[in-house]
C-alpha cells in the first residue's frame, strides 16, 4: 500500500470513527488516536522530510487535506455533541420553581423563657442591669451572707443538695445579689434570672427549678418604689388591668417581708369558679422586701445611707398560672407535644 493509499484509509477510518462518536469524550478519544501525537498519520508526516522532493508533494499533501478534513469534521462534530449534552443536563438539572419548598422545623420558646424574657425586658427597659452567676455556690454566698448563718434553722427549710463541704446547689439567685453588691458600689439596679435547686418533687415543685430575683440599692428607696415597680412588672406581664396588694410575710435576708398578689387577670376576681384563681380573685405571685441592714453590712454598704428593696419569683410558676399549665413536671420533660402549643 502506497503512503497516499494509506493516508487515504486512515481518513476515511477516522472520519467514521467521528461520526460514530457519540460523547465529547468519544471524541476526544478519536481525536488522539487519528491526530494525536503518536498517531499514525502524524508519524508519516515525521517520515516526510526522509521522501524525494516529488513523494514530498504528493504525500504531505495528502496527509494535510487529510488532517484538515479531520479536524473539521471533529469540531462539527463536537459541537453538535456539546450541544446536546448541554440540553440533556439542562433538562435533567431543571429545578421546578413551582414545586413546594421543603418544610423546616420551627422550634418554639420554651413557656418559662418566655415569662422570664418579659420579665427581663421589663427591668431592662427600667434601667437595671442583668447579672448571672454559678449554680454551684459556696454556703457564704449561699446562706451566709444572707442573714442565714451556719447552724440557723432557715438553712433546714430550704431543702438543700448539697454538693461537698461548704459547697451547694443555690436554693436561690440571691448569692448572684451579694456578688454583684461585693463588687460594686450603689446604687445598684439588677435582675438575676437562673436555674436553682431544692430537694422537692410533686406536681407544683420540681427539683430543678428557675428563679429571678431583683436588687435595687440607692438612696431613699422606700416600699413604696418597691410596690410601684413590681406592680408596673405585674401589668408587663400580665396585662394592663391587674393590680396588686402586698401581704405580710417574712424571709431572712430583708425587713420587712412582704408577698405580692396579682389580681386575676382572668376573672379580675368576679368569678367564684375561676379556673385561674379558684375563686380567689388574686394570685400569689412573688416575694419581696426592704433588704435587711445586717445583708447590706455584710457588703460592705451603709446602711445609714443606702437602702435596697429586693424581690425574688418563679418564673415556672408564673407561666403554669400565665398558660394554665396544671403540672410544673410538663415544663422539664422536653415532650415536643408539649412545647409545642406554645
Ligand atoms: C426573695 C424575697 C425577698 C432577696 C433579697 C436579696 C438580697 F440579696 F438582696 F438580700 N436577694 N433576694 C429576696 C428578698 C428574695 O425571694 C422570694
Amino acid at each position: 500500500m502506497t503512503p497516499v493509499d494509506r493516508i487515504e484509509a486512515l481518513r476515511e477510518e477516522a472520519l467514521s470513527a467521528v461520526a460514530s462518536a457519540d460523547s465529547t469524550s468519544d471524541l476526544e478519544t478519536v481525536r488522539v488516536r487519528y491526530l494525536g501525537r503518536s498517531a499514525e498519520l502524524t508519524e508519516i508526516k515525521k517520515s516526510i522530510r526522509d521522501l524525494s522532493p516529488e513523494e514530498r508533494r504528493e504525500v504531505g499533501g495528502a496527509a494535510n487535506r487529510a488532517t484538515g478534513e479531520i479536524e473539521a469534521a471533529l469540531s462539527a462534530r463536537l459541537e453538535n455533541l456539546a450541544a446536546a449534552e448541554r440540553e440533556e443536563r439542562l433538562g435533567s438539572e431543571a429545578v421546578d420553581v413551582t414545586l413546594p419548598g421543603v418544610p423546616y422545623p420551627k422550634g418554639s420558646l420554651h413557656p418559662s423563657l418566655r415569662v422570664i424574657d418579659e420579665v427581663v425586658d421589663f427591668f431592662v427597659g427600667l434601667g437595671y442591669r442583668v447579672a448571672e452567676g454559678p449554680e454551684v455556690e459556696t454556703d457564704y454566698y449561699n446562706f451566709t451572707a444572707l442573714n442565714i448563718p451556719p447552724g440557723h434553722p432557715a438553712r433546714g427549710m430550704q431543702d438543700t443538695f448539697f454538693i461537698d463541704e461548704g459547697l451547694v446547689l443555690r436554693t436561690h439567685t440571691s448569692p448572684v445579689q451579694i456578688r454583684t453588691m461585693l463588687f460594686q458600689e450603689p446604687p445598684v439596679y439588677v435582675v438575676c434570672p437562673g436555674r436553682t435547686y431544692r430537694r422537692d418533687s410533686d406536681p407544683t415543685h420540681t427539683p430543678m427549678f428557675n428563679q429571678i430575683e431583683g436588687l435595687a440599692v440607692d438612696r431613699g428607696l422606700n416600699l413604696g418604689h418597691l410596690k410601684g415597680t413590681l406592680a408596673a412588672m405585674a401589668r408587663h406581664v400580665f396585662g394592663e388591668d391587674v393590680s396588686v396588694r402586698l401581704r405580710p410575710s417574712y424571709f431572712q435576708f430583708v425587713e420587712p417581708g412582704v408577698e405580692l398578689d396579682v389580681s386575676c387577670f382572668a376573672c379580675g376576681g368576679s368569678d367564684p369558679n375561676c379556673k385561674v384563681c379558684r375563686g380567689a380573685g388574686w394570685i400569689e405571685m412573688l416575694g419581696a422586701g426592704m433588704v435587711d441592714p445586717a445583708v447590706l453590712t455584710e457588703v460592705g454598704y451603709d446602711p445609714e445611707e443606702y437602702t435596697g428593696f429586693a424581690f425574688g419569683m418563679g418564673p415556672d410558676r408564673m407561666a403554669m398560672v400565665k398558660y394554665g399549665v396544671p403540672d410544673l413536671r410538663l415544663f422539664f420533660e422536653g415532650d415536643l407535644r408539649f412545647l409545642q402549643q406554645f
